[in-house]
């Protein structure tokens, strides 16, 4: 699963992207256009730390979320050109950056500090594409349909024309009221505003604690079905990323950061996604596995291996709290809280699983 990060020139998006996945890109003026950058960020979770805790394992491995850099094109004027959206269209989700620090360094795109402005440039572009998408489609049905009769073309035609409506009334695609199944038809179409979001705003570190989402123009933005929203300090991240835990402590707690704005910003990426996480434990291994919400526990035994999906038995399933309070899958067992399940078994968020397998 991959989030394709977005955004005008120099908003940070490379600097964030580096404090995400631990990669080294060139940042500013100095990088120049770029060309894109994949990393993979760990996604925090508290639940495995304290499963690890428990079974100090040779090994701890965390879900993961992969992040595409994608700088916007070069146009001939200069250095703001148009977004690259050729290359965000094969991604699962988007990440918008917004610029909201002062730097007179670099020069910020419209020639000042806007971050909803830039939102909706940014969400403008997004729809005239699909939009564009959409037009030729339906000429090409139309067309189609006057040489024959066809119920399947009929059908894409008439949620082509309610995409079309929503797009030429400004609302993007993850707005409109489409069923599954309607999704499943557009889905070849890699519509880019169908695309979950996740707003980013990028603070001043005068700003850094603050909220920018209670002021009223975010109104109609943040409040969305499938929009994500969250603020950050990339230079202040940047800075806690340098420092010893002890000291990092002690800067939040001076500027009265409860959290950090990083960990939070790779959690909402990975519930954007979809995902959830369900545990394996062992003295070698405690391990995440990402799987979508109302996966059954067959498919998830084929994320650990395939072998496991086809010889499953059973799956051995304890809550996470449960275990931690028992102390030993044995103790849950002995208790009754371990359950078996069967094929069908709805997996769940934060579910310790053991699976039983023959092959
Ligand atoms: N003061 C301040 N500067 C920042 C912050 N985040 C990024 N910068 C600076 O802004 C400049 C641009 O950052 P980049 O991360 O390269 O921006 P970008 O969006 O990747 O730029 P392009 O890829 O060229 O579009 C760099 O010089 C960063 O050091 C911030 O939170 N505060
Ligand atoms: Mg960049």
């Amino acid at each position: 699963m991959e989030i394709g990060i977005l955004g005008r020139s120099l908003c940070g998006k490379t600097t964030l992207f580096n404090l995400l996945t631990g990669n080294e890109e060139a940042t500013g003026l100095a990088a120049g256009q770029g060309r894109s950058h994949q990393g993979i960020a760990r996604v925090p979770d508290e639940r495995l730390e304290r499963l690890s805790a428990l079974y100090s394992p040779k090994k701890t491995t965390p879900a993961t979320v992969r992040y595409v850099d994608v700088p916007a094109l070069p146009d001939e004027h200069g250095r703001e050109g148009a977004l690259n959206l050729a290359e965000l269209r094969t991604m699962d989700a988007l990440m918008v950056v917004l610029r909201a620090f002062e730097n007179p360094e670099v020069p910020p795109p419209g020639g000042s500090i806007d971050p909803v402005r830039d939102l909706a440039h940014t969400e403008e572009e997004l729809l005239l594409q699909d939009q564009m998408v959409v037009e030729k489609r339906l000429d090409r049905l139309a067309r189609d349909l006057a040489k024959r009769r066809s119920p399947e073309l009929a059908a894409e035609q008439k949620v082509l024309q309610r995409c079309l409506e929503a797009l030429e009334e400004g609302r993007p695609l993850r707005a409109a009221d489409l069923s599954e199944e309607d999704q499943k038809l557009l889905r070849g179409f890699t519509f880019l505003s169908l695309k979950p979001l996740l707003i980013v705003v990028n603070l001043d570190e005068d700003e850094v604690g603050s909220n920018p989402f209670t002021n009223p123009r975010w109104a109609g933005w943040i409040d969305r079905p499938k929009v994500g929203a969250t603020a950050v300090c990339a230079t202040l991240e940047g800075e806690l990323a340098r420092m010893e835990a002890d000291d990092a402590a002690e800067l939040m707690a001076d500027l009265g950061v409860a959290d950090r704005a990083l960990d939070r910003l790779i959690q909402d990426s990975y519930r954007l996604l979809g995902l959830i996480s369900f545990f394996t434990v062992g003295e070698d291994e405690c391990r995440a596995w990402s799987i979508r919400r109302g996966t059954p526990a067959v498919e998830a035994a084929g994320v650990i291996h395939t072998d496991i999906q086809r010889g499953f038995i059973r799956a051995e399933v304890v809550p996470w709290e449960e275990l931690l309070d028992a102390g030993s899958m044995a103790a849950c067992r002995q208790r009754g809280t371990l359950r078996l399940e069967g094929k069908t078994y709805t997996v769940r968020d934060g579910d310790v699983v053991h699976f039983r397998f023959n092959v």
